[in-house]
């Protein structure tokens, strides 16, 4: 493996671990408030499935998004300050961290409702046929939103007009407290894709290489203009479901199991095995990621109020 690609990877994971543990710090501290969903144990997700996007294509996530968003490129002191509600936050702090967005960056949310982000995905695909762009729109949903209708009429719509869309499932086995093989009549998700008579894969979430490969064949493929094609990553979630969670729908030896394989632990032993990372290489890496987290928390915390009187700018309201 090319040292610089590794480097990088191993980066952008320790960059999202450390951004989150720093998160759930300040939640409970007082600092950060509403919904927290961490990603920590996901990361190789959306770290290797980032590396096969342009910064020209259209990325969707759900609310547990600190990772693509941090992936995708959005400065994390866009995002810490996002989550306290400041306004120099990404979504100038309305949307918390639910809702992160950027358009510049081709970041189209933070969805909260559970599949919501589907749909949206299939219009922008739609919107960049029209318009001739040659773009793939990346849609990252969990396994619960495969029990949602938005999830079937998305992908029998992206079908059936051969839309450019990637279609990511982060299969945790868990929706909330509901473990997939108790709300799923076929809970081997890639095969709904059958369905809709479109290609599928599945490949090892906890592993970022492995996501990478997979997610560039999908990529080129959706990009040869074939139509939409729909990838399951196979991942864990090791913190809880939210901020309020007592895990009684799992054992602790199960988190216990799948934290034997926490993708950054992997990928780093894996690139000592292979003479490419050293400790002090690590250290320095942890330094560089820590100090880019510090400076984070310093812009949220210096960063302004909005203006009251700005307070009901964007927002909608009928006319009675
Ligand atoms: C339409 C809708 N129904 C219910 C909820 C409440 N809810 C929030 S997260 C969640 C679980 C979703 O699980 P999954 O899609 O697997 O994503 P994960 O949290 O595991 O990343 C539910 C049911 C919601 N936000 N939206
Ligand atoms: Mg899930």
């Amino acid at each position: 493996m090319d040292r610089d690609h590794a480097d990088a990877l191993l980066r952008e994971m320790l960059r999202i671990r450390r951004f989150e543990e720093k998160a759930a710090e300040l939640y409970s501290l007082g600092k950060i408030r509403g919904f927290l969903h961490l990603y920590i144990g996901e990361e190789a997700v959306a770290v290797g499935a980032m590396q096969a996007l342009t910064p020209e294509d259209g990325v969707v996530a759900t609310y547990r998004e600190h990772g693509q968003a941090l992936a995708r490129g959005i400065p994390a002191g866009a995002l810490m300050a996002e989550m306290y509600g400041k306004a120099n936050g990404c979504s100038r702090g309305r949307g918390g961290s639910m809702h992160f967005f950027d358009v510049a960056r081709r970041f189209y949310g933070g969805h909260a409702i559970v599949g919501g982000g589907l749909p949206v995905a299939v219009g922008l695909a739609l919107a960049a046929r029209l318009q001739s762009r040659a773009q793939v729109t990346a849609c990252f949903f969990g396994d619960g939103a495969v029990a949602e209708g938005e999830f079937h009429e998305s992908l029998n719509l992206a079908a059936l007009w051969k839309l450019p869309v990637l279609f990511l499932c982060e299969n945790n086995l868990y929706a909330m407290g509901t473990a997939l093989a108790r709300h799923q009549s076929q809970p081997d998700i890639r095969r709904k894709a059958d369905a809709y008579g479109m290609p599928s894969d599945a490949a090892d979430g906890m592993d970022v290489v492995a996501v990478e490969e997979a997610t560039r064949r999908a990529a080129e493929r959706v990009r040869r203009g074939d139509g939409p094609v729909l990838l399951e990553l196979r991942t864990y979630r090791f913190r809880a479901h939210s901020t309020a969670d007592p895990e009684l729908y799992r054992s602790k030896e199960e988190v216990a199991e799948w934290k034997q394989r926490d993708p950054i632990a992997l990928f780093s032993a894996r690139l000592q095995a292979m003479g490419i990372l050293t400790d002090a290489d690590q250290a320095s890496l942890e330094a560089s990621v820590g100090g880019e987290i510090d400076e984070a928390v310093r812009a949220a915390e210096a960063g302004p109020w909005e203006p009251v009187e700005d307070l009901t700018r964007d927002v909608y309201t009928g006319t009675p």
